[in-house]
């Protein structure tokens, strides 16, 4: 399925994945919206992605100091659907990941982003199949991220269009750990709505188990 509408609905409920929606994401404060972090080795398509879900004009670009390198962590808001979320496009983390070199950094790295994370969006590159970097990335998150919810998402999925080929990655991208893996395409789309399926129950439950009960009783309850 292929939905790409980003407006709320107006009026009646439309027949999309929104009918079951709750909370009202757009009326919570941003500073409480759940965060999600794109990781991912080179070339997967996580600023595509990044660029897709902010839709380029919420970008805040700033620098995180590493010992040789300057790292540029790009941060938005992320729109898909009614659902808010934050979200940031973590370049460099791969390098990280990939180099037993840069140790020091890849602590950096863990307290300057992944614990303001909750979720990550773990990205491969469908047409190339499982890579060892995405392997390492894979053991990577799970040694310094442990307590972060990842999700797979098989991008560049809209150049395998025939069903046996994705079903066939979709068990290859499983072996990485992370359960079921979403086939998205960041270029067209495709797969957005599945994303947004799997998402909100999650943020939905991250919000109400947010300790002050104070900052989310406000939130409008939509679709009751
Ligand atoms: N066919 C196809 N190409 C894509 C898709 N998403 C990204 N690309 C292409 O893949 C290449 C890499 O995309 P980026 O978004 O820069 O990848 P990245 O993971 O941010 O790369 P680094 O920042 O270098 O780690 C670009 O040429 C994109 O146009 C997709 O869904 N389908
Ligand atoms: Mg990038």
């Amino acid at each position: 399925m292929n939905w790409r509408s980003p407006a709320r609905p107006k009026g009646k409920a439309r027949k999309n994945p929104m009918k079951q929606s709750r909370l009202d994401f757009t009326k919570v404060d941003a500073a409480l919206l759940p965060t999600v972090i794109l990781v991912g080795r080179p070339n997967v398509g996580k600023s595509a992605l990044f660029n897709r879900l902010i839709r380029r004009r919420e970008a805040l670009v700033y620098n995180t100091p590493g010992d040789h390198v300057t790292r540029d962590i790009r941060e938005g808001i992320a729109k898909l659907g009614d659902l808010r979320f934050r979200v940031l496009d973590s370049a460099g983390l791969e390098t990280a990941a990939t180099s037993g070199s840069i140790l020091a950094r890849t602590t950096d790295m863990t307290g300057n982003v992944l614990t303001r994370s909750q979720f990550a969006i773990f990205l491969i590159d469908v047409r190339d199949g499982l890579q060892p970097l995405d392997v390492e990335v894979g053991q990577w998150l799970r040694k310094h991220a442990s307590g972060i919810h990842t999700k797979v998402a098989m991008n560049k999925s809209e150049s395998l269009d025939e069903h046996g080929v994705l079903t066939a990655a979709a068990g290859e991208a499983h072996k990485l750990g992370f359960g079921d893996p979403v086939a998205i395409s960041a270029e067209t789309g495709l797969g957005m709505a599945e994303l947004y399926e799997i998402l909100r129950p999650l943020f939905e439950e991250y919000l109400f188990k947010l300790p002050n009960r104070l900052a989310w009783q406000d939130f409008s309850i939509i679709n009751q």
